[in-house]
């Protein structure tokens, strides 16, 4: 059974907010005219962006040291697509699910396939996992995998990756994210240069089985699982091995995964020009990889990167089209809030950066205006883009307010009535 939301409520609900969005998107779209910015072209665009919802995000997330698990919990893949469905349907901006594997593994993918087009959703990058031993698995990830020294853990984290691209070929995926918890916990523990060398030999292998019009994405993390190293740390080990791999393989920005105070908008900068920009996991942070909702905390970062995608865009840079994903970790909200929250949060970014004043914005770069420079990003960032997102949704069938029209169905409720808890509530990062 799918419990969706009845589109007479999103109806009923909209109705209620509707003439105040439309004199709110009228006031805004004559201050936007003053700009020679027509505001329908920008909603037009705000209505085609698309960000992809990460299915383990529909659940509960957890630390180190517990969780917390709500109600109604989505128990597998099939019912985090419910909930999915219900975050598309109503935010219009998230059609694709990015699933990690063995998690989301089934054993019918065709199946899998023909739910997802019948709540239709989309397929996002294939997440592999070889940071932690699944039941009988005949050599252990705990010294790493496709870096480990032993050749046995490293076949076995390369068939994984091989596999996560036969199943994403079913789903209709094309791309491959890599992340590894590959490391070490103290100094001298691990040879850094050969445990480099193991990890781009397995790579050069899992990248042979790449479909021709697949890419592989790679993810670095400065720390955790392992906390004194990480073989593929930051972006500059990131780039090195998406270089050495070849055109298909790209580095992915998680924006919890970096140290803290980093420029991560220049990164983006330097990835886009050398065509290496496979795709980002939006989030936000404060110490470390928090997984805070995205920009919960930096909406001024998030936005500075979006001034570089929109900037990319504007130019047409050859080879630019990046994957947006969230990657975060929910683990005092619904999840169906956050997701929805987050999806809009980004957005919003997006589509202020869309208001930048690009030809100004040169001029002053070129006259080393730095302060009127700065203010022509500072005044799109300041206009409140809310009535463009609203109409966005609104011009899509999707709700004004997501959140309020969420609360007013009781979906969690009701999943809750089918999806009585499994009593697991370990401890886990996700
Ligand atoms: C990691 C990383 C990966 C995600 C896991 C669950 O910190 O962000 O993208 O697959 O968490
Ligand atoms: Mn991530
Ligand atoms: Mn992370």
């Amino acid at each position: 059974m799918t419990t969706r939301i009845d589109k007479a409520l999103i109806a009923e609900q909209n109705a209620k907010l509707e003439g105040f969005v439309k004199e709110d998107y009228e006031a805004l779209g004559n201050k936007l005219a003053r700009e020679d910015i027509n505001i329908d072209e920008i909603t037009a665009k705000a209505a085609e962006f698309q960000i992809a919802v990460p299915s383990w995000g529909t659940g509960t997330g957890g630390t180190r040291f517990a969780r917390f698990p709500g109600i109604g919990e989505p128990r597998n893949i099939w019912e985090k697509l419910e909930d999915s469905a219900v975050i598309n349907d109503l935010s219009q901006a998230t059609e694709r699910v990015s699933p990690h594997f063995p998690w989301d593994k089934v054993d019918d993918f065709t199946e899998l396939k023909q739910f997802s087009d019948e709540l239709g959703l989309k397929w996002d990058s294939i997440n592999s996992n070889t940071f932690q031993d699944q039941k009988d698995q005949t050599a252990s990830f705990k010294y790493g995998s496709l870096s480990n020294t032993s050749q046995e853990s490293r076949d076995v984290a390369i068939q994984h990756n091989l596999d996560c691209i036969e199943w994403g070929k079913t789903l209709g995926s094309k791309t491959l994210t890599v992340w590894v918890g590959d490391g070490s916990n103290h100094p001298g523990q691990q040879h850094f240069q050969h445990a480099f060398e193991r990890y781009l030999e397995s790579m050069k292998k899992i990248y042979a089985g790449l479909p021709s019009d697949w890419e592989m994405h790679i993810e670095h993390k400065m720390f955790e699982p392992a906390f004194y190293s990480t073989v593929i740390q930051d972006w500059g080990s990131n780039i090195l091995a998406a270089m050495e791999l070849g055109p298909q393989a790209k580095s992915l920005v998680d924006l919890g995964h970096h140290a803290p105070n980093v420029n991560i908008e220049m990164i983006v900068s330097r990835l886009i020009q050398f065509k290496k920009l496979g795709g980002f996991h939006f989030n936000d942070s404060k110490y470390g990889d928090d997984d805070l909702d995205s920009g919960s905390l930096h909406p001024y970062q998030q936005f500075l990167i979006f001034n570089e995608l929109v900037d990319a865009e504007y130019r047409k840079q050859e080879g630019f089209g990046p994957n947006y994903m969230l990657d975060q970790s929910h683990n005092v909200t619904d999840p169906i809030e956050s997701l929805m929250n987050s999806a809009a949060s980004v957005q919003r970014s997006y589509v202020a950066a869309l208001l930048v004043n690009r030809p100004l914005l040169t001029q002053y770069q070129n006259e080393n205006d730095a302060l009127m420079a700065s203010n022509t990003l500072k005044h799109a960032f300041n206009i409140d883009v809310s009535p463009i997102l609203a109409m966005a949704r609104l011009r899509k069938g999707g709700a004004i307010d997501p959140i309020a029209t969420y609360r007013a169905s009781g979906y969690r409720k009701a999943v809750a009535e089918v999806r009585p808890s499994n009593g697991q509530s370990g401890s886990g990062i996700v």
